[in-house]
């Protein structure tokens, strides 16, 4: 069956679990250049330093003062409110949705808790430090290891599941994301011309407001849990 409402979900929904959103002033692109950590090339000019980046982050998301916040917990509750009705798209490499208790989820940009051999592209559950020195536990190869993030310049993940998705949905709801990046930021447009209504319930307005037809502006732990349970008794 294919969902009937689609979310969209940003940095901004993990803000209030303590991780850092991008492009806010205080983002993690305001500390480190994207040129420096996020693309292929800077991998393969640097590997160590790319590693570090993202040992810190993996370390960070598995301290013990971040969980789901009420939007995570709200999104999971609406998914069990609306069995096989509800799909969450999730730009965010954390896991935050699934430990919430979200189980229709694709992760568009990877997950910080994986990783993957570039040699033999096998994808195992990864919680340590990653060095150039580590091997890969499937082939063994050393090097090749890397995140199971998407750069810039990557393929998102599961493109023609969210495809099909958007295209057959009753509702689109983007939650605490900024509009810069696609093929993300296309998402409301392909959900608008295929008929869908579509929401945004961030902290302030995206770079593409102009296509939402319901805009709520304010932090996501007050925003979702109130418009979920809007859903929930509409439906
Ligand atoms: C709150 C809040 C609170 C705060 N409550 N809200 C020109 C046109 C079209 C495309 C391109 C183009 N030039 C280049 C491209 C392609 C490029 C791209 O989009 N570049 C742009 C910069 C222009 N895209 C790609 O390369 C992608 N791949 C690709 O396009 O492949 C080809 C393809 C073709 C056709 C179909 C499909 C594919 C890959 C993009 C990979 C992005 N990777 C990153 C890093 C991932 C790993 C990691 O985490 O390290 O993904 S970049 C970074 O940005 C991360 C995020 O997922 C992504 C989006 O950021 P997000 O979530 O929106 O965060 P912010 O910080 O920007 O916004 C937060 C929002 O929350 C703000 O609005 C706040 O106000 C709000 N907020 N607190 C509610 N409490």
């Amino acid at each position: 069956m294919l969902p009937s409402i689609v979310i969209l979900t940003g940095a901004g929904i993990s803000k209030e679990s303590g991780l850092d959103t991008f492009r806010d002033k205080d983002g993690i692109w305001s500390k480190v250049r994207i040129e420096d950590v996020a693309t292929p090339e800077a991998f393969a000019r640097n590997p160590r330093g790319v590693h570090e980046f993202y040992n810190w982050r993996r370390r960070n998301l598995q301290g013990a003062h971040i969980a789901p916040n009420a939007a995570h917990k709200a999104l999971a509750a609406l998914e069990r409110g609306l069995p096989g009705r509800v799909l969450v798209v999730t730009q965010n490499i954390d896991n935050l949705h699934e430990r919430a208790g979200s189980e229709s989820l694709i992760h568009m940009h990877g997950e910080l808790l994986k990783a993957r051999c570039a040699e033999c592209a096998a994808a195992h559950e990864w919680r340590g430090d990653l060095s150039p020195e580590t091997p890969c536990p499937a082939c063994t190869a050393v090097g090749g290891m890397r995140p199971h993030v998407v750069w810039f310049g990557e393929m998102p993940l599961d493109m023609e599941r969210i495809y099909a998705a958007l295209g057959t949905c009753e509702t689109f709801i983007s939650i605490g994301t900024s509009g810069n990046v696609y093929p993300a930021a296309g998402f409301v447009a392909e959900a608008r011309g295929a008929g869908a209504r579509t929401v945004e319930l961030n902290l302030e307005p995206s770079e593409g407001a102009s296509l939402f037809q319901e805009k709520l502006y304010g932090p996501a732990a007050s925003l979702v849990p109130a418009y979920a349970e809007k859903l929930l008794n509409r439906n």
